[in-house]
């Protein structure tokens, strides 16, 4: 990117120079108007940025109205740089063809504006777009405009093709532009409304609308169909840049607040010390597991389960052994249960597993099983026994699994009272149905 300054002090050159150097940008210098018009008719002018005063005649204002009435430079953001209290008249800068106004005197103000006009302007658009436009023209035009950019395009002259190509591969696009007069099954308006209706997950692809006629109703009904923004052909690439690089990082920041929505739920989720699901999980996962066993009428089987004696193993190890003890009986329950099953840390040294389709003889079996597998493991050397409450359900819609489960916790209560290292074990299959 080039970008000129137009400056008579010396000072003022070399500091702009330096705030304005960078790997994309080339400055060019140019000491009063005259040089500024050469500089612009000799060189490709990216960017201006120009004092406010430049020589008794003309000033910064006399300069972007020459500027603009130069063809190739319609469109070229024109800084000024003027002191505050020059009294310039706003008005008269904005309708000569000045882009933005920046305070000359305040530097820190300056670098800061000027950094952020230059990450506003730097192309850097990676986008892979779904392209549906009627005329080849027009098309090999846009194309053309976005080439500056890493941007790819699956080109379509239908609709009716480019919503097939979408709906069987619509995870490569990263957003899609419709022309809005098409001819065949579906016109612009007919594809924004299919698209967004193909999954849940579309609301995120942007999708610019581009129509050569500027028709308030039908850019209305377009917007309100689903599209993102609109754009009225002929367009300058400017802004047809501008817009498709502001859709394309909307739905970049969407994706990013998913995936920390779906890091934070998993947090809240998960017990750190086991890897197992929680409290919380429970209350909103079981439902789930349990409307499956209702729909599909399967028993299931209730393991509650908890370590004998563990205080003293805090008492006499310390507090970071009884710790990886959890962490180890975090492992053997993710290890030893199905994916289907449902197991969760329910308190301090509880821990609840639901096995998925289990009847009571099969329940009662893994739940000794796993009682003998903990007898028989080594926890950081120590040995480690736990008591568990077992029950088998048959699960309804009038079924209250917390009373279910306070059921299970009197069974373990009797498993300690027995004397621990036990499985203490009840049918109720046959009583609900
Ligand atoms: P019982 O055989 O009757 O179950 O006896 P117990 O000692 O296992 O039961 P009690 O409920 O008296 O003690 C449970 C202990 O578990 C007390 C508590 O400090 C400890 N504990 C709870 N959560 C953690 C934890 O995250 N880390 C560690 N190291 N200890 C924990
Ligand atoms: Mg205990
Ligand atoms: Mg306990």
């Amino acid at each position: 990117m080039k970008v000129l300054i137009v400056e008579r002090s010396r000072l003022q050159q070399t500091l702009l120079s330096r705030i304005f150097s960078g790997e994309d940008v080339i400055v060019t210098l140019a000491h009063n108007y005259q040089d500024a018009i050469e500089r612009l008719q000799e060189e490709d002018i990216d960017i201006v940025c120009t004092a406010y005063q430049l020589e008794y005649t003309k000033n910064g204002i006399d300069l972007a109205r020459a500027i603009r009435s130069i063809k190739k430079y319609h469109d070229i953001p024109i800084m000024l740089m003027a002191s505050m209290d020059m009294k310039l008249s706003t008005h008269d800068a904005y309708n000569a063809g000045i882009t933005e106004i920046f305070e000359r005197t305040n530097l820190d103000e300056l670098s800061n504006n000027i950094q952020s006009l230059l990450t506003r302007r730097v192309c850097t658009i990676n986008a892979h777009i779904l392209y549906v436009e009627d005329s080849k023209t027009a098309a090999t035009l846009t194309m053309r405009d976005l080439k500056c950019s890493n941007v790819t395009f699956d080109h379509y002259f239908s609709a009716d093709e480019a919503y097939i190509a979408y709906k069987n591969n619509h995870e490569v696009y990263d957003m899609v532009i419709t022309d809005v007069v098409l001819e065949g099954q579906l016109d612009g308006l007919g594809f924004v409304r299919a698209l967004r209706e193909i999954t849940p997950e579309n609301y995120k692809m942007p999708i610019l609308a581009v129509s050569g006629l500027d028709d308030t109703s039908r850019r209305v009904e377009l917007l309100r169909s689903g599209a993102n923004d609109y754009i009225v052909k002929p367009y300058v690439k400017e802004e047809l840049l501008v817009r498709v690089k502001n859709l394309i990082m909307m739905k970049h920041l969407f994706n990013q607040v998913e995936t920390q929505q779906e890091q934070l739920y998993k947090q809240a989720m998960q017990d750190h010390l086991t890897g197992l699901q929680n409290r919380h999980a429970m209350e909103s996962l079981l439902p789930r597991f349990c409307s499956a066993a209702i729909r599909h009428k399967k028993p299931v089987g209730i393991l509650f389960f908890d370590i004998d004696h563990f205080k003293k193993v805090n008492d006499i190890h310390g507090h970071a052994i009884g710790d990886d003890v959890l962490a180890k009986m975090g492992d053997m329950i993710l290890t030893n249960f199905r994916a289907e099953d449902f197991s969760i840390r329910y308190g301090g040294e509880e821990f609840i597993v639901m096995l998925y389709d289990t009847n009571h003889e099969q329940t009662t079996a893994i739940a000794e099983k796993f009682r003998s597998k903990v007898e028989m493991s080594n926890f950081s050397k120590l040995k480690i026994t736990i008591s568990i409450g077992v029950l088998t359900v048959n699960i309804d819609h009038n079924t209250d699994i917390h009373e279910l489960l306070t059921k299970a916790d009197k069974l373990l209560y009797n498993a300690k009272e027995s004397g621990r290292n036990k499985v203490c074990a009840k049918d109720l299959t046959m009583k609900v149905h």
